[in-house]
């Protein structure tokens, strides 16, 4: 699992490199602010899982790096966006996020409300970006996929789903829906972006959305267990927020014990999908590993 890490701390230095370049401080500028926020909300560390998943999908289909690069920063522009947003005291209103104050604490909720718009709208400017893909038919389609994912058909409706479930007792099959938006859908273009970068088959893409389908769940079920048996200073943010809210959760309705083998159960699962790609398919195999046993 260390040399693992290690390969998740390389990909993240170089997707952080290229937000660097993306995100540009404008220091004379009267709206450097907004920048200065949305560096805040980006370049602040996090696990940059998503990333990962784009740069070892493309490497199945032997993409360019700069590529993958830049359409793993996109993500963690929409990523990072999704924070910020779902920090405010309109929605789940945290004040501590990877481990430091969230971006209206930093700021303030107005500036923070700006700087997510501006990392949603800015994501899609570089996936438009001929640097991204000599091939228009490829940036469409990237721009379509993440559209989709992000939108009100994925992480926004997701989302949407997630408040009202404050007055609202779900089911099993009503969580799932909602984690299947909220937070499977991104995952799920994190990893098929790679396959639109190299113009990939069919079976490839198929293959790519089961391991996304069941790694997606086991990483929510984990985030669930977290936010239960997690310790804040770990996991950088409060936990104890979906009990307290009385929110239903997968790890409510199936007990801790449960979980923790549903989500071994989906992890193994997802590597099973990835069997046509031999041994290249090893870095996103240990990914479904390393997402079941995180700790933050
Ligand atoms: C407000 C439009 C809008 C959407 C919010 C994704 C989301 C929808 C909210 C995030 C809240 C949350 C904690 C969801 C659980 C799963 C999740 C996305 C966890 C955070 O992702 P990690 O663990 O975070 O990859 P890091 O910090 O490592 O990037």
């Amino acid at each position: 699992m260390s040399d693992f890490k290690d390969q998740l701390a390389k990909c993240a230095s170089k997707v952080d490199a290229v937000l660097d370049r993306l995100l540009r401080e404008q220091n004379e500028d009267p709206e450097a602010r907004l920048m200065e926020a949305m560096r805040y909300a980006t370049l602040s560390g996090g696990k940059r899982i998503r990333p990962f998943m784009v740069v070892a999908g493309s490497g199945l289909f032997n993409v360019a790096e700069s590529s993958a690069l830049r359409v793993a920063a996109a993500i963690e522009m929409v990523h990072s966006y999704s924070l910020v947003h779902d920090d405010l005291p309109a929605m789940d209103d945290d004040d501590m996020r990877r481990g430091r104050p969230t971006c209206h604490m930093e700021f303030d909720e107005a500036t923070a409300i700006l700087a997510g718009d501006a990392l949603l709208t800015g994501a899609f400017e570089v996936l438009a970006d001929d640097e991204t893909h000599a091939d228009a038919t490829v940036r469409s389609e990237l721009v379509l996929s993440l559209a989709h994912a992000a939108g009100a058909a994925g992480m926004v409706g997701g989302q949407m789903l997630d408040l009202l479930a404050e007055e609202n007792s779900l089911k099993m099959a009503e969580i799932t829906r909602l984690q299947r938006m909220k937070t499977g859908e991104l995952i799920g273009f994190s990893c098929e972006a790679g396959a639109i970068l190299g113009k990939a088959p069919q079976t490839s893409r198929h293959a790519l959305h089961a391991y996304a389908h069941d790694l997606g769940l086991a990483f929510q079920i984990t985030d669930d267990l977290l936010d239960v048996e997690g310790d804040a200073s770990e996991v950088g943010k409060a936990v104890g927020k979906d009990a307290d809210a009385g929110k239903e959760t997968f790890v409510s309705l199936m007990g801790v014990e449960r979980a923790h083998g549903q989500a071994q159960m989906l992890a193994d699962q997802a590597a099973q999908h990835l069997e046509i790609f031999d041994e290249r398919a090893k870095p996103l195999i240990e990914l479904a590993q390393f997402v079941v046993k995180r700790r933050a």
